[in-house]
């Protein structure tokens, strides 16, 4: 993946996130001038709202606009005049969806057809990536899911991510656009939202074993996901725009672990049984679950030469130590 430095110019909506942080550190080091798009609000409230970019805050130019306005997202655009643009903003929690389908699917598709809409007005000759989810496969018909895979959605979230596949790929073959979608599986990292599983665990175990917290409350032990780094995944994100031709690629790992396997290689890291600790809350099952998920990202390996390196027990390692750090127990 070593390359020459570049003069491009890339624009990353959400990059305030945790693909967002790492895509932008991603593109900083090959040269890239990097802008993103954040809310109005983040840019009032810095310290709390950019925290993963803190690092690198001095060499990022941030635009506030709206996902929900044309209008803000057509200004940026075309003050940008992006080379590559990464869209990853979206209500990106599945549980969120079920209590708000209406901002998630109005958010989620209406931000994907007015940055496609704007980008084919102003820079058709942009190229884009779109973050598609293995939530897509939801109730997948067959095990592993590889771009073959029929969609079966399970959420509004997945739902909206559908709308965005469906657009992304009509926007290329309609208007010839160089318009991507990655089918990306769950990828964590110490920079996860804490609303997620993986985060949500990490920072359970740390503050159990500080003293301040004596359970974790957790739902469905028995769904099986196909957990990465996300580090290595925005890599992905940035060679499907390098190819020569726009496609569509499912980066997974093709390993599937439960998330009790998840509870007790966070547990056992730090010594600790998990048994005694986690309760089931009913209220934490989700109306409609996805049960099995597990990426076949062969394609990717072919074509783009990607592969995943850090396995599901150096993750939670990771991700264990940083929350323990976080409360300086380390
Ligand atoms: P995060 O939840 O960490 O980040 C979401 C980003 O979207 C944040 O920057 C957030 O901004 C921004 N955002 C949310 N709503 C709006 C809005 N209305 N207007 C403008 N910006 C908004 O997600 P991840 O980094 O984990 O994921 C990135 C993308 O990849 C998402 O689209 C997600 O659905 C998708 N995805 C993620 C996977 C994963 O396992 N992480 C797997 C597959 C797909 P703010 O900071 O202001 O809230
Ligand atoms: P997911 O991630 O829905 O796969 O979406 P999440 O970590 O929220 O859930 C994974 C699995 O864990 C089960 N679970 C719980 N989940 C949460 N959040 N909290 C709990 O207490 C809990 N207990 C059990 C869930 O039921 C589920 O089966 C993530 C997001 O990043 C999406 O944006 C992305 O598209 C997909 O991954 C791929």
């Amino acid at each position: 993946m070593a390359s020459k430095m570049t003069t491009k110019c890339a624009l990353i909506t959400g990059i305030t996130g945790q693909d967002g942080s790492y895509l932008a550190e991603w593109l900083l080091g090959k040269g890239y001038r990097v802008h993103g798009i954040v809310r109005r609000v983040a840019l009032e409230d810095p310290d709390h709202r950019l925290s993963r970019l803190k690092e690198i805050r001095g060499r990022l130019v941030l635009h506030a606009a709206s996902l929900e306005s044309y209008a803000s997202i057509h200004r940026v655009v075309h003050e940008v005049q992006p080379d590559e643009c990464y869209h990853l903003a979206a209500q990106s929690f599945v549980s969120y969806s079920f209590d708000d389908e209406f901002s998630t699917l109005n958010t989620n598709i209406n931000g994907t057809h007015f940055l496609l809409s704007a980008l084919k007005t102003l820079v058709p000759q942009c190229r884009f990536y779109f973050a598609g989810s293995s939530e897509m496969f939801g109730m997948a018909e067959t095990v592993p899911q590889n771009e073959d895979t029929r969609f079966h959605p399970r959420s509004s979230y997945g739902i909206s991510k559908v709308a965005g596949f469906d657009l992304t790929r009509n926007y290329r073959e309609a208007y010839g656009m160089f318009a991507c979608n990655g089918i990306l599986f769950n990828h964590e990292s110490p920079r996860r939202g804490f609303e997620f599983v993986s985060r949500k665990i990490t920072a359970g175990v740390a503050r159990i074993l500080a003293g301040k917290s004596t359970e974790l409350r957790l739902g469905n032990l028995e769904a099986l996901r196909d957990w990465g780094h996300a580090r290595e995944y925005v890599a992905a994100m940035w060679l499907m725009l390098q190819q020569a031709q726009p496609d569509d690629y499912v980066i997974a790992t093709g390993q599937c672990h439960s998330v009790r396997e998840f509870v007790e290689l966070a547990f056992s890291h730090v010594g600790l049984d998990y048994t005694k600790f986690v309760t089931r809350d009913p209220e934490l099952y989700r109306p409609a679950e996805v049960n099995l998920l597990q990426g076949d990202a062969g394609k990717a390996r072919r074509l783009l030469g990607w592969t995943h390196r850090v396995e599901l027990a150096g993750l939670i390692r990771e991700m264990v130590d940083n929350d323990c750090r976080a409360l300086g127990i380390i």
